[in-house]
């Protein structure tokens, strides 16, 4: 793996994120309340996306659910350090997120059956947006170049790791835990239709209206300008640049790869992938 990230227990933690392997364990007793709900994903997949959608639906469905802190607050990071006090007393339902694989998840989300939300997106756009991002993120080594940070992405030497076992897993988990499976790419299609299943999902019932509000402030215009979803406070702290929002799109992975790395992928996708029923969706 690059030299910025330390492996543990399958997935790539960054080295500077000072979360050391006991950390990493303790996270395993975090205590899980029944009504917690959690955002699982691989890195750029749509976490920021449905950190506003949720934050968005509880607060419709239960009024002064929100505090006046920005979404990453609200929903924090299991992994990140920052589930500290102020989310252990926040309002249920607690809403939190992480790209931990299933093995390293708290008991509790299994022994409670908590609800969790997935998102996937087609990984050929989670590579590139990824890349962007590694220029950017200060624990991340920017690439040095596309055609390394591509190998490494399929060797499942960057950042988390694997994504073909990220979300292999997660689909085999399927069986044990609840889990909500939502594609980016659906998001983009029919923003409303996949907010009502996921209301469905959660038992939150909106009416159509409150409906309409949340869709109409988890579009990428909306959020971009909203300072509690771009993550743009922490652009002042060198952290991010802009690259958290930064095109929002389905397909600019043809932007970046070269037909023969295309083929490489799709070769790749279909031995690893070829017992699941996701392949239609990386072929757009
Ligand atoms: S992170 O760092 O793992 O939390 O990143 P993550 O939020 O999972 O993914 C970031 C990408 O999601 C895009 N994004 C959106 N796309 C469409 N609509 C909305 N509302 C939206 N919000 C975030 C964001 O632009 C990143 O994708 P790229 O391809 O880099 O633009």
């Amino acid at each position: 793996i690059t030299p910025d990230l330390f492996r543990y227990k399958g997935m790539n933690f960054p080295v500077n994120e000072k979360l050391r392997p006991k950390d990493i364990d303790a996270l395993k007793d975090f205590e899980i309340r029944p009504t917690d709900v959690f955002i699982i994903t691989f890195p750029k997949s749509g976490t920021v996306w449905m950190q506003q959608i949720l934050s968005q639906i509880m607060e419709a469905s239960h009024p002064g659910w929100a505090e006046d802190v920005t979404n990453r607050a609200q929903i924090p990071y299991l992994e990140g350090r920052t589930v500290d006090d102020p989310f252990r007393d926040r309002k249920e339902p607690r809403v939190v997120c992480t790209h931990l694989f299933p093995e390293l998840l708290p008991h509790g989300v299994k022994e409670k059956q908590i609800k969790v939300v997935y998102v996937l997106r087609n990984p050929k756009d989670v590579l590139v947006s990824l890349y962007h991002f590694a220029h950017s993120w200060v624990l991340m080594d920017s690439p040095t170049s596309f055609e390394v940070f591509f190998k490494q992405f399929m060797d499942g030497k960057q950042f988390v790791g694997s994504w073909f076992a990220h979300v292999k897993q997660y689909v085999a988990a399927q069986e044990q835990l609840k889990i909500h499976i939502v594609w980016y790419e659906d998001m983009l299609k029919d923003l409303r239709g996949e907010v009502v299943k996921i209301c469905a999902f959660l038992g939150e019932e909106l009416t159509d209206e409150a409906i309409d509000r949340v869709v109409e402030a988890s579009t990428f215009k909306s959020m971009k300008i909203n300072p509690k979803a771009n993550y743009k406070d922490l652009v002042e702290t060198t952290v991010y640049t802009t690259a958290t929002m930064r095109k929002g799109v389905a397909g600019d992975w043809k932007n970046h790869l070269t037909v023969s790395q295309n083929e490489h992928f799709e070769k790749v996708f279909r031995e690893e992938m070829s017992e699941f029923p996701l392949i239609s969706n990386i072929e757009s």
